[in-house]
């Protein structure tokens, strides 16, 4: 039941950032920090994997990183009373449209109450309009999705012989899980010519605006994609300025400021010489390195100690797709008599497309036989069956030399009831060589009771590995409340990894959580959760996560050989 100081996440976020503007209009310079301070907060607010509200009940509040006292302080009245006085205070008089026009691109609050004063008022109407379809859309785009659409749009830009270099900017160079809008990079001899392209793009439905060196385009269902360009002797620039995130280079200035330096999408400047020459970069590396810092991946800049990790030399070597050996969740066709859903590819074709990816060993992890609708006897004689054909496989590739795929593991993902107990009997059990849980049911416990549950399903021996932890879809539903350090903790004391699993949908351990678990020393898993041979391609969005999350080689299992797995196993 919702109770007066029951706000979501997304709801606070908003106030958080309307709070940001307030001070804005109040004086720029002189609340610079607070500025910066309630942005964060609200950008941290909207990531949060949890809910605020919850977090506030226990006490935790301060523990948000992003959320410093004064903040929290507030938010702790606001959850008391339903009202911060304070926030109240910042934003007294400003319109509430005004808040709403700021949700357009491009707008801040201070054109925004421009607009309001001295606008035209039939386009203020049209903007507001805007707003309010936006608002009932407001999703963003799946990664791989915005990846295809941008590299339709490279392709076809690359046919203007004047583009000698083009790539992917903003959240998508950053290889964020989901993404507003597409930014795309070129440097081109002629940037007339390709912005003239760019606006022609047959899929476009309209021009938004086209300038000297950008220009917008609108693809069907409001997709935006921005375009900028650029000579190929300032690229490196361009590439830094606009991949963001907007934190990093917020960090990045400051930095500079502090060298004299100012910064731009042309390059570098020094701030009190006369001359007020521009030094300019072709490339990003040297960017960076002008700067003192080592490269920092894109896949870094999210200003979480990427900056101080560049001047020490203490950046991770990131992990890429041809350190991954294994694909640890897989669902064959293979009848388990389940009550979820099969996969569509007989363990034969999993095990082709394993070879072609070049992998040591696979798991089988389809879904456990429904407990509805057996005796513990038929569960037992069901996963019988699958390990003689499990073990039938082995027999086949044994001898195949040239094939990559070595071995084949039994295992199963495993509902985890309410309680925490498995739906499958010690005699099954004794048939795995391993086994997932996941919780694909139940998504509301309090945290409590559904970290109980967690670690209770974790604890069986032969429980390995906890798949899609958080249970959420993006864009479509929360995960579930946990106390991570709880379960981090339990698992690594008990030697149980942690899985990313790799569907765009889900991409759960997100990059956040990741972070935690590794710093902790915690293991991960990849699994694509593929229910057909072609998911297993989703590997690499399961990379893009642990890369957002400083994974190194060494922090996920399935960088083992074969030897080294079996090992762990024992
Ligand atoms: P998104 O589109 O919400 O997934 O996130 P981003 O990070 O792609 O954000 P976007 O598209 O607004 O801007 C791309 C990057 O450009 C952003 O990370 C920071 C950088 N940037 C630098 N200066 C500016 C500026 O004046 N305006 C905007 N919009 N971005 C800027
Ligand atoms: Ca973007
Ligand atoms: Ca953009
Ligand atoms: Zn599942």
């Amino acid at each position: 039941m919702k109770r007066r100081g029951d706000f979501t996440n997304l709801q606070i976020a908003e106030l958080l950032r309307d709070v940001a503007a307030g001070y804005q209009l109040k004086g720029e310079d002189k609340y610079k920090f607070r500025i910066i301070a309630y942005d964060r907060a609200a950008d941290a607010v909207e990531h949060a994997t949890s809910e605020l509200k919850d977090l506030w009940d226990d006490g935790k509040l301060e523990e948000v990183p992003g959320i410093g006292p004064s903040i929290s302080e507030h938010l702790d009245e606001l959850f008391k009373n339903g009202r911060s006085r304070h926030f109240e205070e910042v934003v007294r008089g400003i319109p509430p449209d005004a808040f709403k026009l700021m949700q357009l691109p491009g707008i801040g609050i201070k054109t925004a109450m421009k607009m309001l004063k001295e606008g035209d008022k039939k386009e203020v109407a049209e903007k507001l309009k805007e707003v309010k379809s936006l608002q009932e859309k407001n999703k963003r785009l799946l990664l791989p999705f915005a990846a295809q659409i941008a590299a339709d749009i490279i392709n076809y830009l690359r046919e203007d012989k004047s583009v000698s270099r083009i790539d992917p900017l903003g959240s998508l160079r950053r290889q964020a899980s989901t993404i507003g809008d597409i930014d795309i990079a070129v440097a081109s001899s002629n940037p007339q010519s390709v912005l003239e392209r760019f606006v022609e793009y047959p899929k476009s439905q309209k021009s938004i605006e086209k300038g000297e060196h950008t220009a917008s385009i609108l693809l069907p269902g409001d997709i935006r994609v921005d375009l900028m360009v650029q000579p190929e002797g300032s690229y490196g620039a361009l590439l830094q300025h606009f991949t963001g995130s907007k934190h990093h280079n917020i960090a990045l200035r400051e930095l500079a400021l502090k060298k004299g330096l100012s910064l731009s999408e042309y390059g570098i400047r020094e701030v009190k010489a006369k001359s007020e020459k521009l030094k300019v970069f072709t490339s990003e590396n040297d960017f960076y390195k002008f700067l003192g810092l080592d490269y920092i991946e894109p896949e870094l800049r999210e200003d979480t100690g990427e900056i101080e990790a560049a001047q020490n030399h203490k950046l991770p070597d990131l992990i890429t797709l041809e350190d991954v050996k294994a694909d640890l969740q897989i669902h064959s066709s293979f009848d388990i008599e389940t009550s979820h859903d099969l996969g569509e590819s007989s363990m034969e074709e999993v095990v082709k497309k394993g070879n072609e990816l070049a992998y040591e060993y696979l798991a089988f992890t389809e879904h456990n036989p429904s407990q509805a609708k057996h005796t513990e006897l038929q569960i037992t004689d069901i996963l019988k069956r699958k390990r003689e054909k499990v073990e039938q496989i082995n027999y086949s590739i044994k001898n195949r030399h040239k094939d990559s795929v070595k071995k084949v593991f039994n295992s199963l993902e495993i509902d985890m009831k309410p309680d925490g107990t498995v739906p499958v009997p010690e005699s099954g059990m004794k048939t795995l060589d391993f086994a997932l849980v996941s919780i694909h049911s139940s998504f509301h416990l309090d945290r409590n009771s559904q970290t109980k549950r967690v670690l209770s399903a974790l604890s069986h021996p032969k429980v390995k590995i906890f798949a899609h932890p958080t249970g959420r879809l993006l864009e479509k539903r929360e995960g579930a409340e946990l106390n991570w350090p709880e379960i981090f903790d339990f698992c690594l004391k008990n030697n149980k990894w942690v899985e990313i699993n790799c569907d765009p949908m889900r991409l759960d351990l997100p990059d956040t959580l990741v972070r935690e678990a590794i710093k902790l020393g915690v293991k991960l898993t990849f699994g694509t959760d593929a229910h057909h041979k072609d998911g297993m391609n989703n590997m690499i969005w399961g990379i893009s996560v642990a890369r957002r999350g400083w994974c190194q080689k060494n922090d996920i299992i399935n960088t083992l050989n074969l030897s080294e797995f079996e090992k762990l196993l024992e």
